[in-house]
């Protein structure tokens, strides 16, 4: 790597991905030279320790980035459509983590394992785009079996953490859980419905289609991802009452045949994954332990014996790093490497 620096901002500085994206920056060895932190008014003289200096957080506006590399955001859909395109037009590359640009044909959806080429694209908008985070792990694990079997049909079941939804709904499944077991009334402020010690079909809005657009975004996004239109698509994602990780239950029917032992090989040698596959010692992927790691962990690799090309695995990621801040910094560093 050269011996270049980059001005950096990061935008949404305060939040649960924001927050992540601070330490991400310091594990990947960014080369940052200027650093700035954005968020709303609302955090604005926030002090943020980063590699051990403190930076004081200022509220964005659109002159915020003029003499700024890359800005990596994290600020909210809305924020994002708001300021991103100010940022681009002063020259500030922008890696966005909301759902705001990803469906943009023009602008790039990247997870750094599958597709690294579409960063190139980059110079249509100035804008990358972060995939949603039950996406990220999916595809992730799904690239190999894509690459060396092919992919028809997918059919997808997610149990997501609160942690997505940000500081408050981590907070709100750890108060309803105390009101429960000391016999008050859970109050439920973030869901529509308490989610301590339970669960809930649903996550973002509801479509007319009956999906809710979490799974919509997976099914759109997983396509512009393997660049492949044909690969049919359905999924339910349930809101589980686990603070941190993403679980994903994928049935998958390939093109060409595979036998679980061809899987699991692919599986272990293939960059980013860890598989976890021996349940008879009651060895599999467990959203606990998935918590502070970059990894995507595979397990419950079985054959589908209900159709003949089929296989079934388990698919578990911490949502907040790989799912979001990681994956935007890995796809900020291959950026400045490799296009700056
Ligand atoms: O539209 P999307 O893309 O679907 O995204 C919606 C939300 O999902 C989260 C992210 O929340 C976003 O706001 N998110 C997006 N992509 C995600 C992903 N891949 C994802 N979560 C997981 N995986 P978040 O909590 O992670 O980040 C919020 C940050 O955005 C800042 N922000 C909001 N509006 C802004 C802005 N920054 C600049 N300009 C704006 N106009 C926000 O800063 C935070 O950094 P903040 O200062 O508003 O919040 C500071 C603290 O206050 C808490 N808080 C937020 N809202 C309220 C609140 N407290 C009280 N009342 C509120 N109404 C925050 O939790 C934070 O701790
Ligand atoms: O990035 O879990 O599209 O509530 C929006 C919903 C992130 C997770 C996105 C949640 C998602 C979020």
């Amino acid at each position: 790597m050269n011996e270049r620096k980059f001005n950096v901002i990061v935008a949404g500085a305060t939040g649960a991905v924001g927050t992540q994206m601070l330490t991400c920056l310091e594990e990947q060895e960014f080369p940052v030279n200027n650093f700035k932190l954005l968020a709303s008014s609302r955090s604005a003289g926030k002090k943020i320790k980063f590699k051990g200096e403190t930076f004081v957080v200022e509220e964005m506006t659109k002159d915020s980035f003029k003499g700024y590399d890359i800005a990596l955001f994290s600020a909210g859909g809305s924020t994002s459509l708001k300021f991103a395109p100010a940022s681009a037009e002063a020259g500030c590359v922008v890696v966005d983590n909301s759902s705001a640009w990803r469906m943009d044909p023009k602008i790039p959806l990247v997870v750094p394992e599958v597709n690294p080429e579409a960063i190139a694209q980059y110079k249509n908008k100035g804008i990358i785009a972060n995939p949603n985070c039950s996406t990220i792990q999916m595809v992730v694990a799904l690239n190999p079996i894509y690459k060396n079997f092919g992919i028809k049909r997918l059919v997808i079941s997610t149990y997501q953490s609160v942690s997505g939804t940000g500081v408050k709904a981590v907070n709100e499944l750890r108060e309803q859980t105390k009101a429960f077991v000391e016999g008050r009334s859970p109050v439920a402020e973030v869901y529509p419905h308490p989610i301590a010690f339970n669960v809930l079909p649903h996550i973002d809005s509801f479509l007319d289609s009956g999906y809710s657009k979490e799974e919509e975004k997976m099914i759109n996004e997983t396509r512009k991802i393997f660049n492949d239109q044909s690969i049919r698509i359905t999924a339910t994602a349930a809101r589980v009452p686990v603070f941190n990780s993403h679980s994903e239950s994928v049935n998958i029917e390939t093109h060409k045949h595979a036998t679980c032992e061809q899987i699991r090989d692919l599986l272990k040698t293939a960059h980013g994954i860890k598989v976890l596959d021996d349940p008879q010692n009651n060895v599999y992927p467990l959203a606990l332990d998935a918590h502070g790691s970059d990894l995507t962990f595979v397990g419950r690799i079985r054959q589908d014996l209900s159709i003949e090309n089929g296989i079934d695995i388990w698919i578990v990621s911490d949502n907040i790093r790989k799912g979001a801040a990681t994956n935007t910094v890995q796809i900020g560093k291959l950026l400045a490497e490799n296009y700056l």
